[in-house]
């Protein structure tokens, strides 16, 4: 492979640090799984709307390409080389009451892990009969939860059309045929071994085999943050009863995009803020404040509707959990006094 052509389109951490002299040192490197610089570079070359644009195949692609990786890291995460990651999922350590104004302004509250099980390759560098491996082990733990987290798992293959657009529609489901997933190599032999597993309420969900093995989500209307995370926390450590998530001390939990690593956590919510919406600059100032991210509500790459903003946490790596989800909600609590504010 020779050095890709970047146009002044390419927006990605990765076209900004792949410099022509660390490729070089990068193009003759393999994983024990195959995976090459060309590999973990595709989607963003291919897609220079890309935010990151490269992606790992295995755990050792974060060292093997560490020149890349590492300096994609640190500008993402604000985290350091010799920096250590640490965990707490303590759903007391959080500060986060409820209140009539955020069930006002909150549609929905979202959190969510990505895992991935830690004798496989990761997504992009998995095989088919690795992929189907997983999934088996995967909904056969999910099958064993029971009370609130009991639920069923449905493979996306002998899903109805019906169905699974309208899941997508209703948030549930991840988008088919996403071109950052595709140039990752994330949607080789759709839709074998991909399926969705949710108990009755749709409050508690898990996505096999989409960018990450595992997404493990906790999900409702309104918004009581708290709730959400208590719900996810305890299945989290339900399945880890149950099989090994890939981790280590450095990194956190390994995922394929290098934004999820550390906690993999993304807690959002959908919020109705119209008036902040014609006033961007108030808007960004305090997400920037709070380290939050602005996405619209259909997911990554979409637009807002209706005033309505996805608003996240950034940061991920370096952090805990309870930071994560703490610097969500006091962003929006601050979002929602602005938002006040600009509407008398
Ligand atoms: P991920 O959060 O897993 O990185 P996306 O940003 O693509 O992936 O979002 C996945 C789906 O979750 C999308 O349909 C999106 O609309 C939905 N979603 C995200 N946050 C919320 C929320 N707070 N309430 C309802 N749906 C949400
Ligand atoms: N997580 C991933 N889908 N995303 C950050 C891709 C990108 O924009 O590079």
């Amino acid at each position: 492979m020779t050095y890709p052509t970047f146009t002044k389109e390419h927006k990605s951490l990765m076209a900004k640090y792949l410099t022509k002299d660390i490729f070089d040192q990068l193009k003759d490197k393999k994983t024990q799984n195959g995976f090459t610089i060309e590999d973990v570079i595709n989607s963003g070359v291919k897609n220079p709307d890309s935010g990151i644009g490269a992606y790992a195949g295995d755990s050792e692609s974060y060292k093997t390409f560490a020149l890349l990786f590492d300096p994609i890291i640190e500008e993402y995460h604000h985290f350091a080389q010799d920096d250590t990651h640490q965990s707490d999922l303590n759903p007391d350590h959080l500060n986060a009451p409820t209140s009539d104004d955020l069930d006002k302004y909150i549609v929905s509250t979202r959190i969510r892990v990505g895992r991935n099980l830690a004798d496989f390759p990761l997504g992009p560098a998995i095989s088919d009969e690795q992929r189907d491996a997983v999934e088996k082990i995967v909904s056969n733990a999910l099958n064993s939860l029971d009370g609130d987290l009991s639920g069923t798992y449905y493979p996306i293959d002998g899903m109805s059309k019906k169905d699974s657009e309208q899941l997508i529609e209703d948030h549930f489901l991840f988008k088919a045929g996403d071109r950052f997933l595709e140039t990752a190599g994330l949607n080789r032999n759709w839709p074998m071994g991909r399926g969705i597993y949710h108990n009755k309420d749709k409050t508690f969900l898990v996505w096999i085999n989409e960018e990450d093995q595992l997404r493990i989500i906790s999900m409702q209307k309104g918004g009581n943050i708290k709730e959400v995370f208590t719900r996810l926390t305890t299945a989290i450590s339900k399945l880890e009863e149950k099989m090994e998530f890939s981790f280590n001390k450095h990194l956190g939990y390994i995922t394929s995009c290098p934004t999820n690593l550390g906690t993999a956590m993304r807690a959002s919510v959908h919020i109705k803020v119209p008036n902040l919406s014609k006033n961007m600059e108030i808007f960004k100032r305090i997400t920037d404040k709070h380290h939050l991210q602005i996405r619209g509500i259909d997911g990554e790459h979409s637009q807002s509707k209706g005033g309505i903003y996805d608003i996240s946490n950034k940061r991920r790596l370096g952090v805990s959990e309870v930071q994560c989800v703490q610097d969500m909600y006091d962003g929006v609590v601050e979002l929602i006094k602005a938002e006040k504010e600009l509407s008398i």
